[in-house]
């Protein structure tokens, strides 16, 4: 029998991402830092990232730090590492000095010319296939619109995973096929805010048998864990919430040990240092006297309030912040006409001028005075040179 393999599956590091107003890059360095050390102390046979190591195309100079120091220490402890570019990442960038890389044990898997050669652990051929697009599948293979239509992603990683499980039986049948992919698998839910556009109408998702014949499937994309085809085809998820959507969501590393063919997958937690949090259905002032009850912890982390006022709040953010510093405010509008049936027409109907006075005696009580009159009327008056 050979030596169970053992893979530490990460995936969505998206390396310089911010919440909204916030920069996540110490939440980056410290979960990145966690995964290290557990590289470290459970030494799997590599270290797997599943797409979106950046969350930009162009990564900024912070960002690529982690990511360099992170394999640094990675190859110092001698833990191979196999990524693949997810759709955040800008393929070419990510696989820059690859073929360097890949004599230190770094596999940067970004180019559909490499899909079919493996990198190799034990008994265990891992495959990386980049995330990618029909039009650029048909362009490495020469393939018709017939076979690998636009819009189907399915057709397209259905069409990477044959060409791929074909070379492994021609070539290395003796070995367990493992696939790293970045992809949006049919059955894995929604995803609210972590992902851009991919769960419109459905496009972009393809089925979990796509992957048949592949012993596991390492992937990335959804930023929630979870397993479909009985665990056989796994997200490991975001490390560390990158929204507000993934408050709450528990965080970890998979390490999956391939025994043979059989797979089994043990969750080590990770642990961001401050906590993600929506706080609904309390009127402003109530999460204002609330917030002197919390933790030091808690009012250090990210704080989405969406609070119940109807009215304006005078000052709210710098009052927010005086309590929770990394805190956003969310205020449903008023209930007003505006999505009324026809209010549009209505709402083209005001007249400017009245609708800013309203405005102005809404918020002080008081109206216009002369000089605000003459500064209103100036700017009303003012006709752009070449009307555009
Ligand atoms: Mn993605």
């Amino acid at each position: 029998m050979p030596h169970p393999v053992r893979l530490l599956h990460t995936a969505d590091w998206h390396l310089g991402k911010r919440l909204r107003d916030f920069p996540l890059l110490e939440e980056q360095a410290a979960v990145v830092a966690q995964v290290v050390d557990l590289a470290r102390e459970l030494r799997p046979d590599a270290l797997i990232v599943a797409g979106d190591v950046f969350d930009t195309a162009v990564p900024g100079v912070e960002a690529l730090r982690v990511w360099s120091d992170a394999l640094e220490a990675l190859v110092e402890a001698g833990v191979p590492v196999v990524a693949i570019s997810g759709n955040h990442d800008q393929a070419e960038r990510l696989g820059h000095l690859d073929g360097l890389a890949a004599r230190a044990g770094v596999h940067l898997r970004t180019d559909l010319g490499a899909v079919a050669t493996p990198v190799i652990f034990g008994h265990v051929a891992v495959y990386g296939l980049p995330f990618t697009r029909p039009v650029r599948v048909r362009a490495a293979f020469g393939l018709d619109t017939e076979t690998v239509p636009d819009g189907d992603d399915a057709a397209a990683l259905r069409f990477l995973g044959a060409h791929v499980l074909a070379a492994h039986r021609a070539e290395r049948p003796e070995l367990v096929p493992v696939a790293v992919a970045h992809a949006f698998v049919e059955g894995a839910g929604r995803e609210d805010e972590g992902e851009d556009a991919i769960a419109v109408g459905g496009t972009g998702a393809v089925p979990a048998d796509v992957f048949d014949g592949f012993a596991y499937v390492a992937l990335g994309h959804l930023h929630g864990r979870r397993s479909l085809a009985g665990g056989r085809v796994r997200y490991a998820g975001s490390l560390y919430p990158t929204s507000f959507a993934e408050a709450g969501h528990a965080k970890s590393a998979s390490l999956v040990t391939l025994d043979g063919d059989a797979v089994r997958v043990e969750e080590h937690p990770l642990q961001p240092p401050r906590p993600v949090r929506v706080l609904t259905g309390h009127s402003f002032d109530e999460v204002i006297a609330a917030a002197a009850t919390e933790s030091p912890e808690e009012r250090e982390g990210y704080v989405l309030v969406r609070v119940t006022d109807s009215e304006p709040i005078a000052s709210a953010l710098p009052r927010l912040r005086d309590a929770y510093p990394r805190s956003l405010l969310e205020q449903a509008p008023p209930e007003a006409d505006v999505a009324a049936p026809g209010a549009e027409d209505e709402l083209h109907a005001l007249d400017p001028r009245e609708v800013t006075l309203a405005f102005l005696r809404e918020r002080t009580g008081q109206d216009a005075s002369d000089l605000q009159l003459e500064v209103l009327d100036a700017a009303l008056a003012f006709e752009p040179e070449d009307g555009a």
